[in-house]
């Protein structure tokens, strides 16, 4: 489980490559002029970065959950913004794939694997978050349409994505009373609220989106009628490797950093690394990484192997890795002093890019509630 094979080796060179030449150069400029680099998430869709999991028979890369969060530490080196954009996206391809019809998957698929159209995942609301089977937003059954109605909050990629999958309530029977809808950008009745303004994460854009009487066809529905929020939870399990591993690779490239300036920096007749205080500080930083990332590779494996306990393993690595990974790039800024504080430095970068993976995708105390469910319930 932890040795890389000769593929994987093969798949990492290639990501690296790709995000050492189209990322990591403009990353900061994007960051600084709020950028969404479409035209590089079509490159990325073109390397087979827009259907990781999607199964080959369905034009995808059919690699697993363990290659995948091999792929996006690599990418979140460069930038952690746009890697974890790449993860929503694969997201909502994924979704489509496993719970798709035959007509959905030949409209959608073939374009949004290339990621020359976008995918954004719409669950939470402005009034609900965390409590996400408490979702508002509703689908009336008119004919042989659905109508929606309602708003959802903080969504990534919107205005920019071609789809949308909303969760939406068909009845009032809670978690089972929700079911999930396509629906195309260009849907009469569909608008988006501004561009929010972030603390990172500055490169893709999170906006609302408002559905006024947006008619969708009752053949748009992803999965049966009532099981949206299993399928937007199914999708999430994923999502929150993925994000474990964004925080990862910001970490880990943050420690690099690190530890290259520290032996270059002079003070006290000799290179800071002779400060025994700040090696244990970057000792620190390295055990709690690799314990979060053998962490992680378990939970991927587990997924992958579809195994009883893949929810909570997918939980507790994502609340592990997201600590590790900001605690990582909020060291590296102390361990650069003044310099860590510049933008130039790339480090606070990285350290507000990391802060909300600790938020989304799930909070991390949801991860304890779901953890510490698991225990009280076995
Ligand atoms: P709340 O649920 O109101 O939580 C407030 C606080 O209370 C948190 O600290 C939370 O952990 C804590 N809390 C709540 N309930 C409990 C409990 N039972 N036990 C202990 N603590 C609790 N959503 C999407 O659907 N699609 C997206 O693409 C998307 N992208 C996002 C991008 C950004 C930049 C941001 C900031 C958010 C995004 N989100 C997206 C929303 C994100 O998933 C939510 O913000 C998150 O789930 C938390 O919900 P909330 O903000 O409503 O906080
Ligand atoms: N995987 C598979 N199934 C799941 C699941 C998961 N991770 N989580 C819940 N379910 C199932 C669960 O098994 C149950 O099924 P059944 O009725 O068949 O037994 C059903 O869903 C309802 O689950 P609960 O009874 O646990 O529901 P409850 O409301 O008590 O708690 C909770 C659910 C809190 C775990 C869920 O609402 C949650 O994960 N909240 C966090 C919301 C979140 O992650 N939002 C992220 C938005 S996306 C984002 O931020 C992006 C950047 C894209």
């Amino acid at each position: 489980m932890f040795e890389l094979n000769e593929d994987q080796q093969a798949l990492v060179e290639m990501v690296r490559d790709f995000a050492t030449d189209k990322l990591a150069p403009h990353a900061l400029e994007w960051d600084a002029t709020s950028h969404f680099p479409t035209d590089v998430l079509a490159e990325a869709g073109e390397l087979g970065m827009g259907g990781i999991y999607v199964s080959e028979e369905h034009g995808g890369s059919g690699l697993t959950r363990s290659d995948a969060v091999l792929i996006f530490e690599e990418l979140a080196k460069a930038d952690p913004s746009i890697a974890a954009y790449i993860s929503i996206h694969n997201m909502v391809v994924w979704m489509i794939d496993a719970f798709g019809t035959e007509q959905q998957r030949s409209r959608w698929l073939p374009e949004i694997l290339q990621m020359q159209q976008l995918g954004a995942y719409c669950l939470t609301e402005p009034g609900i978050g965390s409590d996400a089977a408490a979702l508002s937003t509703r689908a009336r059954r008119e004919g042989d349409d659905y109508v929606l109605n309602g708003v959802k909050q903080f969504i990534s990629g919107a205005g920019s994505a071609a789809l949308y999958i909303v969760m939406a309530r068909t009845s009032q029977d809670g978690a089972a009373g929700i079911s999930a809808f396509l629906v195309p950008a260009d849907a009469p009745g569909l608008s988006f609220g501004a561009n929010e303004k972030k603390m990172g994460w500055k490169a893709q854009p999170t906006r609302q989106v408002i559905m006024d009487d947006v008619r969708v066809g009752a053949d748009q529905m992803l999965g049966a009628e009532g099981q949206g929020f299993s399928i937007a939870m199914r999708g999430l399990n994923g999502g929150r490797l993925n994000i474990g591993a964004c925080s990862l690779g910001g970490g880990q490239h943050a420690l690099e950093k690190s530890v290259a300036y520290l032996k270059e920096r002079q003070a006290f007749g000799g290179p800071l690394t002779r400060q025994e205080a700040l090696v244990f500080e970057l000792a620190d930083m390295e055990m709690r990484l690799e314990a979060a990332r053998t962490l992680l590779r378990r939970a991927a494996a587990a997924l992958d192997a579809k195994a009883p306990d893949a929810v909570r393993l997918c939980a507790m690595a994502k609340r592990m890795a997201t600590d590790a990974g900001f605690n990582a790039a909020n060291s590296a800024i102390q361990l650069h002093g003044g310099y860590g504080y510049l933008s130039e430095y790339g480090l606070e970068k990285i350290a507000r890019d990391l802060r909300v993976h600790q938020i989304l995708e799930g909070t991390n105390e949801i991860m304890q509630l779901i953890v510490g469910r698991s225990l009280i319930e076995s």
